[in-house]
């Protein structure tokens, strides 16, 4: 904490001496209502991702070279180290606990999933593994690849990273996958059904449709593109270009996708619950709300676009976030989602409508100026079990986004019943 931030000002959070009528004057005073931050973690080394189980008091930090911290009462430990290649935009990309993680007895109890680019092959590969009872930490032994990835020679971006499951489903894991790197997609490969890339991909995890001892999954009868001549299964929907970060709103079940763009364009998909998918979301022959410079590829029939893009005037690299489901949090409701290269924030409404900037919300000094301490490059945002709201800062640490009373509506609330006190007691 800078020497700025007097410790007095942590007295502010304990609100709970307030009584119930100041608080309906606080409640009347709540559009001016501002944020903080918290530190929850700091000295990581290049997280990329925080998440939790159901009902799990522990949050779960993961970091590009390999490792997986768990974080309770304020004590950071390691979870899992695991080898990957982190050149670039590859590394540990991806974790996701399964939703029965915390339910003994069901085949999700103990398990978690990863993905991350494997050092010898520098392919994507999504493994899944077990935690042990005895220590309660990841078992390393119990590693079991669900299916892998092939990535183009030579290119070290566009490896995308997330995957996650949908509320309610416990049965289909949601892969994110880029177009492999390089200008352009250069191999054509989000367009291309027949490949895995560029892809939001669903499978069956509680499912095994291979003989094959290193594919460990099922391909669900309902994803889009089961029975097509010359397309993958797998996919759930295709022309993305490197969705790196990506939610389900936990509430609605509806699916956020921040899709990073080349020289122009970062955009936010959409795709809502009820929908089957089979989206295409246009990379390579648009970017964002307009078509790729330099690309003369016939435009696809029936594309969807995305639901907000924004210039380089605002940032270069999106970082995909969450619809905020924290009761109280004055952003409860709002899609929240940040910039990696400018570390600057937004909210849009969550309602999955088309929406601009010119009607975003920017948070970014309101959060720079939290007791968490100022926000560098965002490289992903997270949600607690109970809908904590998180940001994670590559340079090193996660913060959680909090309210903050207004100091005024406090201070008057606070002199209101200091003088009601006084009035009763004389
Ligand atoms: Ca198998
Ligand atoms: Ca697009």
């Amino acid at each position: 904490m800078s020497a700025s931030r007097p410790i007095a000002r942590r007295g502010r959070h304990r609100g709970v001496w307030l009584s119930g009528w100041a608080l309906t004057a606080l409640g009347a005073a709540g559009a001016a209502q501002a944020l903080d931050t918290r530190l929850v973690a700091s000295g990581l080394t290049q997280p990329l991702f925080a998440t939790a189980p159901l009902a799990d008091g522990r949050l779960f930090v993961a970091e590009q070279g390999g490792t997986i911290k768990v974080v309770q009462g304020g004590v950071t430990r390691t979870f899992l180290s695991v080898a990957v290649t982190n050149a670039g935009e590859q590394g540990l990309l991806g974790l996701a606990f399964d939703p029965n993680y915390g339910v003994a007895g069901t085949a999700g109890f103990g398990r978690f999933f990863i993905n991350y680019i494997d050092p010898a092959s520098r392919d994507t590969v999504i493994a899944s593994y077990r935690t042990s009872a005895a220590t309660g930490l990841a078992d390393p032994a119990s590693r079991l690849e669900v299916l892998r990835v092939d990535q183009p020679a030579g290119r070290t971006n566009h490896k995308a990273g997330w995957i996650g499951f949908k509320p309610g489903d416990a049965n289909h894991l949601f892969i994110a996958t880029g177009d492999g790197g390089g200008s352009n997609d250069p191999d054509n490969r989000a367009q291309n059904k027949g490949d895995l890339l560029g892809k939001m991909l669903r499978v069956d995890i509680n499912r095994d449709d291979f003989a094959d001892p290193a594919l460990n999954y099922g391909v669900p009868a309902g994803n889009p593109f089961v029975g097509q001549a010359g397309a993958r299964g797998e996919i759930y929907a295709l022309g993305l270009r490197n969705p790196y970060r990506n939610s389900f709103d936990r509430l609605s079940g509806n699916l956020w996708i921040g899709d990073v763009g080349q020289g122009q364009r970062e955009e936010i998909d959409f795709i809502a619950a009820a929908s089957p998918g089979g989206h295409n979301f246009g990379w390579r022959q648009r970017e964002g709300n307009i078509a790729t410079p330099g690309i003369s590829d016939v435009p696809t029939p029936g594309l969807t676009g995305p639901v907000l893009d924004y210039t380089r005037g605002f940032g270069a690299s999106v970082t995909g976030g969450y619809v905020v489901r924290d009761a109280g949090s004055p952003l409860d409701g709002r899609y929240v989602f940040g910039d990696f290269v400018s570390g600057r924030i937004f909210a849009i409404a969550a309602d999955g409508s088309v929406q601009t900037m010119a009607g975003a919300t920017e948070l970014t000094a309101a959060l720079d100026a939290g007791l968490g301490g100022a926000i560098g490059n965002v490289s992903s945002f997270g949600q607690g079990a109970l809908g904590e709201f998180y940001i994670v800062d590559y340079g090193g640490k996660v913060v959680q986004v909090v309210p903050e009373p207004a100091t005024a509506a406090l201070m008057l609330a606070g002199a209101a019943l200091l003088w009601a006190r006084r009035r009763f007691l004389r």
